[in-house]
């Protein structure tokens, strides 16, 4: 027998049978719980107005919002945001853990400063966070739901610490494991200089128990796309957009976060969008994934990636060669500042 052929046996023989888990068809667009710590920093507000973009264009379906941090604009800023874009209606979820960090923010008060309609008054009418992702899930197909978390692990750990309930008599893991097909998730450091200092990434060390636990117990099943730190410095967001492609609008939410946040003169690194490209696009070559593995965190907050010598594993990182950057961050720049297919109320 031919060598080559041999070696196809010996690979076919070597390929593990995964038990069989609920998918989705695969034509079903994803549909997408956004997960954001939106009060530090503005690339969340850019992540979410994609999120937007790609629900207009029949990329995605947005099913809920969660924030993960604790300050009491988030959640009317969050519907600020949703009514902007003409999703009025999207469910917002709060957290309520008393671990959660409270953070103060330069851009949430522009709900309040600004022109931007709003029905969610204060995050005490919001839904908590994770009665919320129960009650999306639960009513979502098996294998449909594509979660998107680009701040710390709060209510992901809440999702797998929590009991059936009213929504659904699974069990948080269960849960996760017959509903979600991804978990895209910024998070952690996979470009650290051998021997030199790790970076201590900020939506790991902001809750560190809480993405260790999310790391430790998240459903083998469930695949896992980690966008480090190392995606969203390669990824600047260009200033002459936020001069020049919002104009579509004399007051734009997403521009006054950029500008109170960074100023005019800054190209804030595209973290958090990176996750909702790859997530909502997976396989269609904006980043490269890396081996199969196993993402743990020190409690430190140090990231650390073993590779699975059997190349099965729940966790890949994204990788962003030479010639994907351009095109990755040209689509996180049209698909930000693209205008609404739909207004709620004039502008
Ligand atoms: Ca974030």
């Amino acid at each position: 027998m031919p060598p080559a052929l041999l070696r196809v046996i010996a690979l076919a023989a070597s390929v593990t049978i995964m038990p069989s888990r609920p998918t989705a068809a695969a034509d079903m667009v994803p549909r997408v719980i956004f997960d954001t710590d939106i009060t530090g920093d503005c690339d969340d507000v850019l992540a979410l107005a994609m999120c937007h973009t790609l629900a207009d264009r029949g990329a995605c379906n947005l099913l809920a919002v969660t924030i993960s941090k604790d300050n009491a604009l988030t959640g009317p800023f969050v519907d600020a945001v949703n009514t902007f874009y003409g999703r009025p209606e999207v469910p917002i979820g709060v957290t309520r853990d008393p671990d959660a960090q409270r953070r103060q923010s330069k851009y949430l008060s522009v709900v309040e400063t600004g022109p931007y309609p709003h029905d969610l008054r204060s995050n005490d009418e919001a839904d908590e966070a994770v009665t919320l992702l129960r009650r999306v899930l639960a009513a979502e197909e098996d294998g449909s739901v594509t979660i998107i978390s680009v701040g710390t692990a709060t209510n992901l750990a809440g999702l797998l610490r929590s009991p059936p309930d009213a929504a659904s008599p699974l069990a948080g893991p269960a849960l996760v494991r017959r509903k979600v097909a991804l978990l895209g998730i910024m998070a952690g450091s996979f470009a650290d200089p051998p021997g030199g200092k790790p970076h201590l990434e900020a939506n790991v060390i902001n809750h560190v128990a809480a993405m260790q636990f999310v790391a430790e117990t998240w459903p083998d099943e469930v695949p896992v796309h980690w966008s480090g730190f190392e995606i969203g410095m390669a990824l600047p967001y260009p200033r002459a957009s936020i001069a020049h492609d919002y104009g579509y609008a004399p007051r734009h939410i997403v521009r006054d976060a950029y500008l109170a946040h960074s100023g005019p003169a800054h190209d804030r690194p595209c973290w958090d969008q990176s996750s909702v490209l790859d997530a909502v696009f997976p396989g269609r070559g904006y980043f490269s994934l890396s081996q199969p593995g196993r993402v743990a965190f020190d409690p430190d907050g140090r990231t650390r990636f073993a590779r699975a010598a059997d190349g099965q594993g729940r966790d890949r990182h994204l990788v962003l060669e030479a010639g994907q950057v351009a095109r990755a961050l040209e689509a996180i720049v049209q698909l930000s500042s693209q205008p609404p297919a739909r207004c709620a109320e004039p502008r």
